[in-house]
């Protein structure tokens, strides 16, 4: 039996420890490939995860772990932001095991597949996109010693039915958040400006309702009902989600869950529906209260700030939090468009708020704007990933700022609006209930609101504010 072991790497290592963003939600992506390759390889392959930054394994730990499993292929997964973890894993595992072959694959890969030119000598082989089916495929290649080529571009699993459920006994599962991560569907088909996510895979697929309900039952024990859907855009197909809102309430399965969608995907009667089968919080992406800004630059959808409120108004209706992101600093935008956007988060009942700055990442088409505007170098993806920028990633990887107003304006802003917000009495009161509930989120979460009224930041984004490189 061949062992196949999967690294989720941290952010980077300093002096050899892991430096990880303080995150709670387990590697998904991993959890698919490692159970597809159990599922439909048992005899052959055996698949384990180890996630770096979670169960905090220094280079050192890293290097015993290898000796005692002996794989016969190592896969690392990244997203951009962990490059620098990946890489300097890869050089360890490369200066210590100089046979070892090492796959890269994820976010960062399938957005930049230029990158494994780039540093061959670290990773042997690269897979962009989902890629369940292509790497079992290519260990299988490896393992009768067949050639196969460096980089290779997935074949995406077409019937997500076919997948088996995410095995949770390959993660330690008490040290995630308790609420599951899951997917009804996957797929992105938009161009929002700033977003690489696609270059993984556009077509979208669902799986049936019984085979998501399957999974809800597997992991109900474990998450108490619980679960937030990490799909992109979870009413993209309304009649899906009709189906097992339907189903969840027939076959009275109690959850409480949360998904990420757009403000013109929903309407009254869906939340209505969404909400007696359990659902408390959707996230939406608005990323600007202005509307040339959505229309000419994010190219989100086309709702207006009038429909906006008309979905604020049947979520507090039908008593589903409404969280959301918005990013300040958009290319082209006008400090009285900051103000449009500073206005709408301060005057609308948003019970959570998630504020950043346009980052320009590979694969994204703000990335070659930023390249345009001298924001980005070419090679910054290099310079990023061997610490030349500076060790760790925010406030080390550049962010977009338009000219009409510089950074120092946009993290003022940025500040005033996360201070405001998280003042306000509804904000602060729904807080302490929520630590009354859950005690162990106590000191983290007042470690947060200190951070976020004090330095106008949250304790989980450490940004600095520091010249482009
Ligand atoms: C859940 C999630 C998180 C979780 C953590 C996820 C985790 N532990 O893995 C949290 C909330 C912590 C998080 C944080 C961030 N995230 Co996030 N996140 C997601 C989200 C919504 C779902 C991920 C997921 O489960 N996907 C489903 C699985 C099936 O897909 P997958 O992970 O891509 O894996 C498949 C392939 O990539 C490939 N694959 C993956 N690994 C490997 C390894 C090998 C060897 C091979 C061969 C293949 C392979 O096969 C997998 C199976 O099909 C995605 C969006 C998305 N739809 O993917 C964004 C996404 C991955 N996040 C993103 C970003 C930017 C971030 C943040 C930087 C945000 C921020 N500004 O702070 C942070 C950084 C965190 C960090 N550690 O540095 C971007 C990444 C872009 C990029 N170029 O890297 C995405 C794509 C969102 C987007 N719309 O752009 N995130
Ligand atoms: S941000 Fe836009 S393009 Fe990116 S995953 Fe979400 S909906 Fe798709």
């Amino acid at each position: 039996m061949k062992k196949i072991l999967f690294f989720n790497p941290p952010l980077y290592f300093h002096q050899g420890i892991p430096k990880s963003l303080d995150v709670s939600v387990p590697p998904l992506g991993l959890l698919y490939l490692a159970s597809y390759i159990n599922h439909y390889a048992k005899k052959e392959f055996n698949a384990k995860i180890i996630d770096i930054g979670k169960e905090n394994f220094s280079l050192k730990d890293i290097v015993s772990i290898i000796k005692k499993e002996t794989p016969f292929v190592i896969g690392i997964s990244s997203m951009t932001p962990q490059l620098q973890g990946a890489v300097e894993l890869a050089k360890n595992i490369k200066k210590h095991f100089p046979k070892s072959i090492i796959f890269l694959g994820g976010p960062h890969i399938s957005a930049d597949p230029d990158f494994i030119k780039r540093h061959s000598k670290l990773f042997d082989y690269a897979i962009t996109g989902e890629s369940e089916i292509t790497f079992l495929d290519s260990i299988i290649k490896l393992s009768k010693n067949q050639k196969i080529q460096k980089i290779q571009a997935s074949q995406i699993p077409l019937d997500l039915n076919k997948l088996p459920i995410p095995d949770k006994k390959l993660i330690k599962r008490h040290l995630y958040n308790q609420a599951e991560s899951m997917l009804f569907s996957r797929g992105c088909p938009f161009n929002c400006y700033y977003c690489s996510r696609p270059s993984i895979s556009r077509t979208i697929r669902y799986r049936s309702t019984a085979n998501l309900i399957k999974e809800i039952k597997y992991c109900y024990p474990f998450c108490n009902g619980k679960i937030n859907f990490q799909d992109d855009t979870f009413t993209l197909n309304k009649d899906k989600v009709v189906e097992l809102c339907k189903t969840l309430i027939k076959e009275k399965i109690k959850i409480f869950w949360e998904c990420n969608t757009r403000i013109d995907l929903v309407d009254e009667k869906l939340l209505k529906l969404m909400n007696r089968a359990g659902c408390q919080q959707i996230n939406f992406g608005i990323e600007s209260g202005n509307e040339r800004v959505r229309k000419e630059i994010i190219h989100k959808g086309l709702f207006t700030n009038k429909d906006i409120s008309k979905v604020f108004n049947w979520c507090q209706k039908y008593k589903i939090k409404i969280a959301c992101y918005f990013m300040m600093g958009h290319p082209t935008e006008t400090k009285k468009e900051i103000q449009d956007t500073k206005d709408m988060i301060l005057k609308s009942p948003i019970d959570i708020l998630g504020l950043s700055i346009p980052i320009p990442f590979p694969g994204s088409p703000l990335y070659d704007i930023a390249k345009k505007d001298r924001i980005v170098s070419k090679d910054i993806i290099d310079k990023f990933v061997l610490k030349k920028l500076g060790e760790g990633y925010s406030g080390i990887y550049p962010v977009y700022t338009p000219k009409d107003s510089n950074k120092e304006f946009v993290y003022s802003q940025l500040k005033e609006i996360n201070r405001k917000f998280y003042l306000k009495p509804k904000i602060v009161f729904r807080k302490i209930k929520e630590d009354f509930t859950s005690p162990q989120r106590i000191k983290s979460d007042f470690k947060d609101l200190f951070s976020l009224i004090f330095r106008g930041m949250s304790s989980r984004k450490p940004y600095i504010i520091q010249k482009q490189k």
